[in-house]
């Protein structure tokens, strides 16, 4: 059994790797990398330098997806090791890279020892995980799993730019999304390693933890339409103010997901038009995220937030449209996947922790695929989407000693 030197070595080449992507930015001041950026071109052929070097062929499929393929002693169905190489505005730099670092690091010290696994090891950079530049998300584990609708090629960003046309100008073909389909007898599952992006790890007093299941969510975007005027002359009691009354359905969305158990509302984004401070908003768009772990409570939620604001729209004589843009239905990990996840937790030396994800992840996707697993590592203050995100060199290494414990004691019959 493999188990590598839980050594700061380790650590110090994972996080030379990590420190090596939060450079690549559309900003100097924060770490923002949104999917088919020249920002994200740069990543993926930064972590193709890697894979390469680590002894992977690396291709790139026609959704944006970079892909390294350790081979085995046999070639039968590969494991896929992976995580997302996009970011959030001003986010920090593990969310999503971590997943896709620490796996490789794994193939580079099983490579320098010349050491092949019984099967061979398929590590991803995805493309779009956090769905900050259009208002889908998890394109590239959807193109892989087969379940994206050609039509959200026609999605726009903020400047108008489609989807398709970002991947042509990322060298793409978006006409070829299907090749980047994979059949499930391609696969022996799926695993992705992230950070926790929440505090139980950290309360237990532990560098992983076994996930159970991932919340599934939904995303809106909310229309607004009341009429603009002019900031002095129009009585307050004749007004059909945009922003005011989203800012009460905003406030209403609050309270409905406070009072509600189970559930987690957020309003991220918010435009209001015309946007000058002597006219009165006649139009206000702005996004709704909404997050449960059992997908019956969501729909409760969503119902009864859609009502609240159906009434706000009558009483203020304000139009309220909503368009859903996104949903994801909560998804429970592979259990014979998990279970061997499990075991190398233990085996590594570490108290098996077992927790669901509030946060979304590419391996919902995934899992209409292939089986599933994941492994959370430790964060400080349980802090994700912010630049103070952190982890430790020791987290780190002990994450990789499961994951070779995992490579090099998988049992491949189901
Ligand atoms: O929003 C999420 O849950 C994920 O971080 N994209
Ligand atoms: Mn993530
Ligand atoms: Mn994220």
């Amino acid at each position: 059994m493999a188990n590598i030197d839980q050594s700061a070595a380790t650590g110090t080449r994972i996080f030379k790797y990590i420190d090596a992507l939060a450079q690549i930015s559309e900003s100097p001041e924060n770490l923002t990398r949104v999917s088919f950026s020249a920002e994200h071109k740069r990543a993926n052929s930064l972590v193709a330098q890697w894979m390469t070097a680590a002894g992977m062929s690396v291709r790139t499929d026609s959704i944006g997806n970079i892909i390294g393929r350790y081979e085995g002693e046999s070639d039968g169905p590969a494991l896929m090791i992976g995580s997302h190489l996009d970011t959030v505005r001003n986010g920090g730099r593990y969310d999503g890279m971590l997943g896709v670092v620490l796996p490789l690091v794994c193939i580079e010290l099983l490579h320098e020892k010349k050491q092949r696994l019984p099967y061979p090891v398929e590590i991803v950079g995805f493309c779009d995980e956090e769905g900050v530049r259009f208002p889908s998300t998890l394109l590239g584990s959807r193109a892989i799993a087969g379940t994206i609708d050609e039509a959200v090629l026609q999605d726009r960003d903020a400047s108008g730019i489609t989807i398709a046309e970002a991947l042509k100008g990322f060298g793409c073909d978006p006409t070829a999304l299907a090749t980047a389909r994979r059949k499930a007898e391609e696969l022996l599952g799926f695993v992705e390693v992230h950070i926790e992006q929440g505090p139980v790890l950290e309360r237990e007093d532990l560098p992983v933890g076994l996930v159970t299941a991932i919340s599934g969510a939904s995303r809106y975007r909310v229309k607004v339409t009341g009429s603009a005027g002019h900031a002095g002359t129009v009585p307050m009691g004749l007004r059909q103010d945009a922003l005011v009354a989203a800012s009460e359905c905003i406030v209403d969305i609050e309270h409905i997901c406070t009072n509600m158990a189970h559930v987690v509302g957020t309003v991220g984004m918010i435009t209001a038009l015309p946007g000058a401070g002597n006219v009165i908003p006649g139009d206000v768009e702005f996004s709704l995220d909404l997050r449960s772990s059992q997908d019956t409570y969501r729909d409760n939620a969503e119902a009864r937030i859609f009502a609240s604001l159906a009434e706000i729209s009558k009483r203020r004589q304000v139009t309220i449209q909503h368009e859903r843009t996104y949903q994801a239905a909560s998804t429970s990990c592979d259990s014979w996947l998990s279970d061997q996840l499990g075991s190398a937790i233990s085996s590594s030396g570490y108290r098996l922790h077992s927790l669901p994800s509030g946060a979304g992840h590419d391996a919902m996707a995934l899992a209409k695929l292939t089986p599933v697993a994941m492994l959370f590592v430790r964060c400080k203050n349980g802090l994700s989407h912010h630049p103070d995100e952190s982890i430790t060199q020791e987290d780190a290494a002990a994450a990789a000693t499961v994951i070779m414990n995992l490579l090099t004691r998988f049992d491949t019959n189901v």
